[in-house]
């Protein structure tokens, strides 16, 4: 029993408050890199305002085609979202808004008819004072990367090799290896490894090797894959065979989670590129099948469609080697984020992870964690309400205790247990 003094119900919201404010989080995944990784990180403006989420919004308001906007510049695409998106209407989407938070919180001007004098403030930094000012602004200690060995930018960068850099932890991503072997075995080839396209003979030994020598290599906190929603588990392909056979053996060896990340429709449509892909219900006897047949794994779990939350949440219930974590995507709106973390908290009470921020353009991790914390605060304040009018005291240390578990030490000790 706690010997702080207890909380009162008229000062939680302000204590919680508090507490999150003064707490620096964990950012368990981003596409974000660290700066030993060159041009592969993105900041300032024009990269902001051609983030993918703002370009599908473009396409909503502009009569431009998307043909004709790949043809621009990256600059002339950022001035024709400013304009379009924050000029000629009022920025109140989730992203368009997050763009503003950034400018004000680096006090820029919000409301600029131009992009120059924006341009020359970022032109101004220098990512070695400025990475850390980002940091302490969005109140964060670490972004987890998401590298992807197969990557031939990034795999040249990781091969000639770089400096580890403790503020941005690896991640070994492996899409284009679990999704697309066909298209990719001879990647693996090409850096030395005997696979083949039927994933015979040698191939999961070598695979293994593979992944030995890129652990060593980017010394990653977790292995991870983005799965389709049409993801099932187990049936008679490459991927099922891959997964049991190597990526989850090497999961084992090397004390590794595994990160799934289910539910999205790729390209939906295309001609938007990046910013064209979907959501899908997925079937999540994949997830309940993984995690009955690997209990020596762990899995850190995300579902891109709302509808698929409660089942993760009764499903993790069952099994403890499944974290469920973030509100990703098309679900990081405050709306749905409320909805699932009350619904996470009822059902798992601390053992989750609320959120992660997806930035793919450092300065957004700036309004992803502002509006985390602005979100999730009332939440967290309201069950601490109905336990005390349920008879128990709360007290600041409690709530230090859980927003520590819930964006720090959940994830520190998935990534370290070794069982
Ligand atoms: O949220 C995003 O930016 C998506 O484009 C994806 O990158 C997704 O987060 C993923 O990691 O696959
Ligand atoms: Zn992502």
């Amino acid at each position: 029993m706690t010997t702080q003094p207890s909380i009162a119900i008229s000062q939680m919201d302000s204590i919680v408050g508090d507490v999150l404010a003064g707490t620096s989080f964990i950012d368990i995944h981003t596409h974000l890199f660290t700066p030993a990784l060159g041009s592969l990180g993105l900041w300032g403006i024009d990269e902001l305002l051609t983030y993918h989420y703002l370009e599908a919004e473009l396409f909503r308001f502009s009569p431009i085609t998307p043909e004709q906007y790949w043809t621009l510049s990256k600059s002339q695409r950022a001035d024709l979202v400013w304009k379009t998106l924050f000029v000629d209407n009022t920025p109140l989407s989730e992203a368009s808004r997050g763009v503003i938070a950034v400018l004000d919180a680096l006090k820029l001007d919000t409301a600029s008819n131009t992009l120059e004098p924006l341009r020359a403030y970022f032109r101004k930094q220098t990512l070695d004072e400025y990475v850390p000012r980002v940091f302490r602004l969005a109140g964060i200690t670490h972004a987890v990367m998401t590298n992807d060995p197969l990557d031939p930018e990034e795999a040249v960068r990781w091969t000639r090799g770089i400096e580890t850099d403790p503020h941005f932890p690896a991640v070994l991503r492996i899409d284009r290896i679990l999704n697309q072997w066909s298209a990719h075995h001879d990647a693996l080839a090409a850096q030395g490894y005997g696979v083949d396209a039927n994933a015979g003979g040698q191939t999961m030994r070598e695979l293994r090797r593979f992944f030995a020598d890129w652990v060593e290599r980017m010394k990653p906190v977790y292995m991870a894959v983005s799965l389709e929603d049409t993801f099932l588990f187990p049936v008679d392909d490459i991927r099922t065979r891959l997964f049991r056979e190597a990526v989850l053996p090497a999961c084992r060896e090397f004390g590794l989670p595994m990160s799934l990340m289910i539910g999205v429709r790729r390209l939906i449509n295309p001609a938007l590129r990046l910013a064209g892909d979907g959501v899908g219900r997925a079937d999540m006897h994949a997830v309940q099948n993984i995690a009955l047949e690997f209990p020596e794994n762990r899995f850190l779990i995300s579902m891109l469609s709302r509808e698929n939350q409660h089942e993760l949440c009764v499903i993790a219930r069952k099994f403890r080697n499944l974290l469920p974590f973030g509100c990703w995507w098309f679900l990081n709106n405050p709306s749905i984020v409320e909805e699932m973390t009350r619904e996470r908290l009822e059902m798992l009470g601390t053992s989750f992870i609320p959120q992660h921020s997806d930035a793919r353009i450092l300065e957004q991790v700036i309004y992803k964690w502002r509006n985390t914390r602005r979100t999730i605060g009332p939440i967290l304040a309201r069950s601490y309400k109905l336990l005390i009018a349920d008879g128990r005291n709360v007290s600041r240390d409690d709530v230090q205790r859980d927003v520590n578990r819930l964006f720090r030490t959940n994830f520190e000790n998935w990534i370290q247990r070794a069982d």
